[in-house]
């Protein structure tokens, strides 16, 4: 008798109409096989699949170009199909399932003529955790199967797992002739199903990532009671050696990454890894608060990542275990065949592709490599991975971190004054928009919890659902919202940020060990600057207030923006928070 699995594989089978089914077993060999296949075989692009990179510079590493219209997620085409329009919120684009199924299905008959439907099996979490999820991807592009080898755990075990049942997430990809016009990302949460077509690019065909483990996924957590969240998942040691785990939100594109990746310039201090963009977080069974990180990769902004920057990655990357590593439209040095990128921190190459594949000229402008250029690299490369990486029950968090850029009115680092005021800041969070998503780049927009492309329900909701799950709590982390990206009246960047980041955590720390006093202002709790330890930067106390500064003009501007967005959620928008705002208001005239 057929499996759920095996009958639903069929039923894709006969709709996409592949010469040929393959089931892929996550292992070794088969990586190494359909990476060899791909570097015969050109992409619907004219390019290779995966072009083999120097293997004593960047062992195990291929490169991958896609096409030029496909560099980034694509928000306006990105639906979540529920008949309740109305559960979906103002901040989705919604569509009808039944509509959204007509549109898709003439759209995925027979795209798959002439080629493989790879299967891939896997789970988002540790097999053994209670908040891992089996799910099943069908897909028609080997990149994207390599890619999910590095991100999530792919195994043939995932089909022992799901037995007959029929309790699996079901993702249905297919490159189709990228046209953007024919490009559809469309969530079924009622069904734990997404069906994407168009584009081969991470957040729009890594299936696992944000379209399972953030929008369907925040379905489930709100049914379940808990949170699936766009986090990275930080372990911060002390001198004393003890552990402090903070969880931090931050748009795409703003430093999850490198914050997760931290190299501490404090003496003593030690980042340890265990996650850098989602982390699901549920209320264990002793009143904590509990997070698991369900990916098991890293697909990271390639510009800027260099050994100054982000020296454990750089590791990663050349570190070569038999996971592959991926560079997905970085430039490509071609005297040397390796990946390179603006910001590496090495010398532009005197000879090279761009990320379009055009010889590039390093006397001209344009960028080499595109500025939303990825790498894809397994956790396991990590130098300084958690050793509760693989720990089924995750780890217990202490504060949770919200971040954002802005330019300016939004200090460097603020304390929540508890949960529910936390999660107002959270609510009110605005950032400028970043090459991760198409779409005009540095205008300012409300991006509650970094989530606003990723919660896949009624935002209204969403924030009830938070302070719901506080009151679940014994003993609520504290809420902190961050913004490394303060400018000065020149335009540059008064914070160093990187590895000096450890010293906002630091405090983070000395606050939850009640160490150090606060400033209570209109938004928050501030630091006091000589509670901060800025030994050994080169930082005048002058840049240092304007960095922490709440100047009331600014700030009664930006109460009136976040009026204006958090009005659109009608009856939705909880009384505690519209108290909240009520408050800010007030304080600050
Ligand atoms: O495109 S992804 O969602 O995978 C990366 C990002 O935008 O955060
Ligand atoms: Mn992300």
């Amino acid at each position: 008798m057929a499996t759920a699995v095996e009958k639903w594989v069929e039923e894709m089978a006969q709709l996409c109409k592949p010469d040929k089914i393959y089931w892929c077993d996550g292992s070794e060999e088969e990586a190494h096989r359909l990476i060899e296949i791909g570097m015969t075989q050109e992409n619907i692009n004219g390019n290779p699949i995966f072009t083999k990179l120097d293997q004593k510079e960047w062992p195990n590493s291929y490169y991958h170009r896609s096409h030029p219209s496909d560099v980034a997620r694509t928000e306006h085409l990105t639906f979540i199909c529920r008949k309740d329009k109305e559960s979906i919120g103002p901040t989705n684009n919604w569509m009808d399932p039944d509509e959204a199924k007509r549109k898709l299905e003439p759209l995925f008959d027979g795209c798959m003529k002439g080629r493989t439907m790879y299967v891939m099996p896997y789970m988002m979490g540790h097999p053994d955790s209670p908040y891992a999820k089996a799910c099943v991807q069908i897909t028609d592009i080997s990149y994207v199967v390599i890619s999910m080898r590095i991100m999530t755990r792919m195994s043939k075990s995932v089909l022992d797992k799901i037995g007959n049942s029929d309790n699996f997430v079901r993702g249905v990809h297919s490159i189709g002739n990228l046209d953007p016009e024919n490009r559809y990302i469309m969530h079924f949460p009622d069904e734990n199903l997404v069906w994407s077509i168009g584009s081969g690019y991470g957040g729009n065909a890594l299936l696992g990532k944000k379209c399972f483990s953030l929008r369907i996924a925040s379905w489930l957590g709100l049914k379940e009671g808990w949170l699936a969240e766009h986090m990275a998942l930080i372990g911060v040691e002390d001198p004393q050696g003890k552990i402090t785990y903070m969880a931090v939100a931050m748009p795409s594109a703003c430093g999850k990454t490198n914050l997760a990746m931290l190299e501490s310039t404090l003496p003593g201090y030690k980042v340890w890894t265990l996650g850098d963009d989602i982390a699901w977080l549920n209320v264990g069974d002793d009143g904590q608060l509990y997070a698991i990180n369900p990916e098991a990769g890293y697909f990271g902004v390639a510009p800027g990542t260099s050994m100054k920057t982000n020296g454990n990655m750089l590791k990663a990357l050349k570190k070569g275990t038999f996971f592959p590593t991926l560079f997905t439209n970085t430039a490509l040095d071609t005297d040397k065949n390796e990946p390179w990128w603006e910001g590496l921190g090495t010398p532009a190459p005197a000879h090279a592709l761009d990320w379009q594949g055009n010889e590039w000229d390093p006397s001209k402008t344009s960028k080499a490599a595109h500025a939303n250029s990825r790498f894809t690299v397994s956790a396991q490369h990590t130098t300084n991975l958690a050793k509760e990486y693989s720990d089924p029950k995750g780890v217990p968090i202490s504060a949770i971190i919200l971040g954002g850029r802005r330019a300016n009115t939004v200090p460097l680092l603020v304390e929540a004054f508890n949960w529910q005021h936390g999660v107002f800041i959270g609510a009110r969070s605005g950032s400028e928009t970043t090459a991760a998503a198409i779409g005009q780049e540095g205008v300012i927009r409300r991006d509650p919890m970094a989530m606003i492309p990723f919660c896949g329900y009624n935002m209204g909701d969403y924030f009830a659902h938070w302070l719901q799950v506080g009151k679940n709590i014994k003993k609520a982390p504290k809420i902190y919202s961050v913004n490394w990206f303060r400018l000065d009246d020149e335009g540059k960047f008064i914070w160093p940020g990187f590895g000096d980041n450890i010293r906002v955590l630091k405090w983070i720390i000395d606050r939850i060990n009640g160490k150090v006093g606060a400033k209570e202002t209109p938004i928050g709790l501030l630091p006091n600057l000589n509670e901060l330890s800025l030994e050994g930067l080169d930082i005048s106390s002058a840049r240092m207030e304007k960095l922490l500064e709440v100047n009331p003009s600014e700030w009664v501007k930006e109460a009136a923006d976040i009026e204006a967005f958090l009005t659109q959620f009608g009856a939705k928008l909880p009384e505690a928070l519209a108290q909240e705002l009520k408050s800010l208001k007030a304080n600050l005239s």
